[in-house]
């Protein structure tokens, strides 16, 4: 054997040591050791057990800290990392939870907020004001719902299937799960008066105008929502997981809309339009439908509800000690409905077995799944997870492509590595 092949191959154990806390590295900063690992093809995963300054990114507009742990920041935006999930409950913790932020998080104070609704939709001709007050003297509804951008994984269409989107390259961490407490929007549009003409209500944001790349004013973020689902199970929440809205999620009030794409949920909801016509925005025009040579030439009708997806509890390129059982973690979920069964691989795809289910398949949440395994030699793996929903929508092996890479739901192939 080649000395260069066995001195690296020495390397490759004694940077495996240093990250099991066997090994020393007196007077060489942990950055440095973290780009040796990098640079042998081990990733960095397990190196947070070390003693080490915790570090922390900041994205312009986000009020709450972004740990490098818990999350990667992407422009305006900060992606949870999956594989700090792998010690949370059901819930995701506020302060783990993705943020998408078209602009940046406005800081509103609860006290003076209102809520105004209005439109030729409604019975009177003048807007009914509602305060937090008002909306917390309607009857409250808890709601376990995940929300999950309409682009999380889009990352995907490109390193797997070879092709170009535009829009922020999540990985799949895009999603986070709560408890949400509020006022049904239902009740609260009755008490302003619904007409029997209404069809779309209209949320509009507080926060800032979105302005493109291109200089393009779209004025501030809002989505039409027929009413027929603003009636249905559609909530103005003002607590998550048991705590009044954090600032980047919405405080004091957004809208959540349970297994539809994250932009129905508008943060910092300000008015509402009941409109006896039907709406349109930006955000259900160019954005939030599906373009490109395999859909209809004006694009798709408006997305709605969430697709179907799968993630392992684990860093990209994960080291995993070799001929010792792991309890590999992960989550799937489906906006058309509870996961009902999970199929795993750790060889690429050629053999694949059933994970183990911790939770009751459920509407509108995650189903959290293990499965073990033993790396038999050190090398590189590839781990996929097929999730199957109670509709019967199995994830398929690669997603149709749309320019704006959204609902990709295929089968994502995650490397570790055996060390
Ligand atoms: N007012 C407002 N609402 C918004 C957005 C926004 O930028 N402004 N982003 C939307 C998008 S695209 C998503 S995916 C979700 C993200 O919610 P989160 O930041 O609480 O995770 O909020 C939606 N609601
Ligand atoms: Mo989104």
């Amino acid at each position: 054997m080649p000395a260069s092949v066995s001195e690296s191959a020495y390397d490759r154990r004694r940077l495996r040591q240093w990250l099991a806390g066997e090994a020393r590295a007196d007077g060489v900063s942990r950055r440095d050791m973290l780009r040796l690992l990098a640079a042998a093809g081990l990733a960095t995963a397990a190196a947070p057990a070390l003693a080490a300054p915790a570090t922390a990114a900041t994205a312009p507009g986000i009020v709450k800290a972004l740990p490098d742990d818990r999350f990667t920041v992407r422009g305006t935006n900060a992606e949870t990392k999956f594989a700090s999930l792998a010690d949370t409950g059901y819930h995701t913790p506020n302060d783990r939870f993705f943020v998408r932020n078209h602009t940046s998080t406005p800081v509103l104070d609860a006290a003076e907020w209102t809520l105004t609704v209005h439109g030729d939709g409604l019975t009177g001709t003048t807007p009914v004001v509602f305060s937090l007050d008002d909306l917390k003297s309607l009857p409250a509804v808890t709601r376990t719902a995940f929300v999950e951008c309409a682009g999380n994984g889009r990352s995907f269409f490109t390193s797997q299937q070879g092709q170009s989107v535009s829009g922020t390259a999540w990985t799949l961490g895009a999603i986070g799960t709560a408890r949400w407490r509020g006022a049904r929007l239902a009740d609260v549009l009755r008490h302003a008066g619904l007409g029997h003409h209404a069809v779309d209500v209209l949320p509009r944001g507080l926060d800032a105008d979105y302005v493109t790349a291109d200089g393009t004013d779209l004025g501030r973020v809002r989505r039409p929502l027929p009413l027929s689902k603003a009636l249905d199970d559609v909530l103005l929440a003002y607590e998550m997981n048991g705590e009044p809205l954090p600032y980047d999620h919405g405080h004091p009030v957004r809208v959540l809309v349970p297994n539809w794409i994250g932009i129905a949920s508008i943060k910092w909801v300000g008015d509402i339009e009941v409109a006896a016509q039907p709406l349109y925005s930006p955000w259900n025009t160019d954005f939030y439908r599906l373009f490109g040579t395999s859909h209809p030439e004006g694009g798709s009708a408006p997305l709605t509800r969430q697709t179907l997806k799968s993630a392992w509890e684990l860093a990209w390129n994960a080291p995993l000690a070799a001929a010792a059982e792991h309890r590999l973690t992960g989550r799937s979920w489906s906006g058309a409905g509870g996961v009902v069964r999970v199929d795993v691989s750790t060889d690429g795809g050629t053999t694949w077995s059933r994970a183990r289910l911790h939770d009751a398949p459920r509407r509108a949440g995650w189903v959290r799944w293990s499965t073990d395994w033993t790396p038999p030699t050190p090398g590189a793996y590839t781990l996929l997870a097929r999730a199957t929903d109670s509709t019967g929508r199995t994830q398929p092996d690669t997603t149709v492509h749309n320019t704006q890479g959204y609902l990709f739901d295929a089968v994502v192939r995650h490397p570790v590595e055996a060390v």
